[in-house]
């Protein structure tokens, strides 16, 4: 049977930088441990019914059911994605990326003025802890900038005053320490992208012990 494998969440808000990250770090590990599994929250393929109807509602396509329903319909996909391509993967061996995962829920929640605590028990039946998540840190400021820049089309959450509230809420959680997230670190994502890079495979690399 083969050795279990790792699970690595990055984590951060709209603007980030994020994305970028994972496409940097995708050949990187795979050049170091033969096979990644990229994934991402939601996960929004149709065959995950509850992951496809959030991107509709975040598209504005889907009424919105309210915040706190819908971050439980975000914890709803999740245990879909989990039992079907996370754990599977991770115990054949294999180093699962995920793109957005529990600190996600978390942040957007709190931005909202919810509570962590709601969400600690909406993970009641399906609690699988990353081996380590880590957050690129980027103040609202800098993500706004760079979503000008790029002329993104603005979806749900992209408003800058969300973006403020998110990160407070990114803040918050990183100071409840392992309470909520177990094993999250941040990287600075307002160096350059080759930089924040190196950053994130140096905390890879305390927590995935045959990532050399
Ligand atoms: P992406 O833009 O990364 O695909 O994520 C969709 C949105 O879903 C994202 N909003 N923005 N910006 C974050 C939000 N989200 C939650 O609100 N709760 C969650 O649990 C997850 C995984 C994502």
């Amino acid at each position: 049977m083969s050795e279990k494998g790792s699970f690595i969440v990055l984590e951060g808000i709209d603007g980030s930088g994020k994305s970028t990250q994972i496409d940097y770090l995708v050949p990187r590990l795979t050049f170091l441990r033969r096979s990644v599994v990229k994934t991402r929250e939601p996960y929004d393929e149709p065959e995950n019914e509850v992951g496809f109807r959030i991107r509709q509602i975040l598209l504005g396509e889907e009424e919105n059911p309210g915040y706190s329903e819908l971050q439980q319909m975000f914890v709803a996909a999740r245990k879909w994605h989990l039992e079907n391509i996370v754990i599977p993967a991770v115990n054949g061996g294999k180093l699962v990326l995920c793109d957005r995962y529990t600190a996600s829920t978390y942040a957007y929640h709190r931005s909202k003025g919810g509570h962590f605590d709601d969400v600690w028990a909406w993970h009641c039946e399906c609690n699988y802890p990353a081996d380590v998540t880590v957050l690129v840190r980027v103040s609202a400021e800098e993500a706004a900038r760079r979503m000008v820049l790029a002329e993104r089309k603005e979806e749900l959450f992209d408003k800058k005053e969300s973006l403020i509230a998110i990160h407070g809420a990114y803040e918050e959680l990183l100071k409840t320490g392992d309470e909520y997230v177990p094993d999250f670190r941040f990287a600075d994502g307002e160096q350059n992208p080759e930089k924040v890079s190196e950053d994130i495979m140096k905390i890879l690399r305390e927590y995935i012990p045959d990532l050399w």
